[in-house]
């Protein structure tokens, strides 16, 4: 973190709460507190602190060592039991809320050929973002989806959804991300098991890709005015193209290297009310200045490695690694190689942050861009 105390930020000045505690005072708080009430200068400065304090720390979550342990869960549980067979992230200070980092949830999920996990839904929405295997499908309202690595699928709030891979296919894992602690924490949560535990396919295999994921051109069968894209799959192939000729059209942000972010193609917005996510594309020997915002990512390194800083300590990572970066935390990223690009995937909740006008952003300005690194 950037340590420079700011002048308005000392909690000894003019306008903030600075009460001492007397044994009168202390008398009347726990009388206060007989009646469900307190005094706000008590709190004030904790419940308004002068910029965003996150409880969430900074964590990389390394696959090679995470994987033999979600393989694991396959010989202790089966779907039909778990509900979700996964492996979930538990950042140290957000265990309380189950959360990878501030309000979003994120675990790996492993199914192997043949296996199924029942159809549910629910008031969280949910991505998946696809890790390793061959075979693993997705149905959402009856819309099913093949899926392969670095593919990117959307099960939107409300929506039934379950998953399985094909008798034919491989074992497969696959990292879910879903804002189960935002809608907790709003206790808007509701939850429920399809009436049959399984549904039909009730259309072409793959049909919304086909219908939505046209450039330029949108179905003429009337308007999609759902709150999410209809376009549930955004698969590697056409995002990594995308990347590249992006790449050639661009300098690039400072802070981000070549970052698309996927949308609803109806709309032009976020894919989902809640979630927004992203791919970056660091060009051989790119780093990045660091600069900060409001808002919770998780990232899964697509493809390649190098290392990111987060308040001033250094995370490295290599393909299939997941990382957070905590709201209002210094950030900056490397490509370690010279020679070949590095993709992050990134899901966050900045469509709730710039829905309800809580986005903000700065650039770091000391040391030409760069945080001091104080650990790894
Ligand atoms: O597949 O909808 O990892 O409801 C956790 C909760 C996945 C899902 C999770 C869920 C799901």
């Amino acid at each position: 973190m950037n340590t420079t105390v700011r002048e308005n930020h000392r909690e000894d000045v003019a306008g903030r709460a600075n009460v001492e505690d007397t044994p009168e005072l202390l008398a009347y708080y726990a009388e206060l507190e007989r009646h469900e009430t307190g005094a706000l200068w008590t709190v004030a400065n904790k419940i308004e602190p002068w910029e965003p304090v996150s409880s969430s720390v900074p964590v990389l979550w390394r696959y090679e060592v995470l994987r033999p342990h979600v393989l694991r869960s396959v010989e202790l549980v089966t779907p039909e039991k778990a509900g979700r067979r996964v492996i979930y992230l538990n950042n140290p200070g957000r265990r309380d809320v189950s959360a990878a980092v501030g309000w979003l949830y994120s675990g790996l999920q492993v199914m192997h050929p043949g296996e199924v996990a029942s159809a549910h839904r629910h008031s969280a929405s949910a991505l998946r973002f696809i890790m390793e295997g061959a075979g693993a499908y997705t149905i959402v309202d009856g819309h099913k989806m093949t899926l392969g690595a670095n593919d990117f699928v959307l099960t939107p709030n409300g929506t039934w959804h379950e998953h399985g891979v094909e008798a034919s296919g491989t074992p497969c894992i696959w990292q879910d991300g879903l804002d189960i602690p935002l809608v907790n924490a709003l206790e808007a949560n509701f939850y429920a098991v399809h009436p049959k535990l399984q549904q039909e396919v009730g259309y072409p295999v793959d049909d919304m890709r086909e219908a939505w994921g046209n450039p330029g051109l949108h179905p003429s069968n009337g308007p999609w005015s759902k709150g999410y894209s209809p376009l549930f799959k955004y698969e590697w192939g056409p995002t990594y193209e995308a990347l590249g000729r992006y790449a050639r059209a661009t300098e690039g942000s400072p802070f981000d290297g070549v970052l698309m972010t996927y949308v609803n193609p109806a709309t032009g917005g976020p894919v989902m009310q809640t979630i927004g996510a992203s791919m970056q594309m660091l060009r051989p020997g790119e780093r990045t200045k660091a600069h900060r915002h409001t808002g919770s990512f998780v990232y899964q390194v697509a493809k390649g490695r190098g290392h990111s800083v987060i308040a001033g300590r250094r995370f490295d990572w290599q393909e299939r690694d997941i990382f957070c970066v905590p709201s209002w935390a210094w950030h900056e990223h490397a490509n370690a190689s010279a020679s070949n690009d590095a993709c992050l995937f990134t899901f966050n909740d900045l469509p709730v942050m710039q829905a309800l006008g809580l986005y903000r952003e700065e650039g770091y300005r000391d040391n030409d861009g760069h945080q001091r690194i104080e650990g790894t």
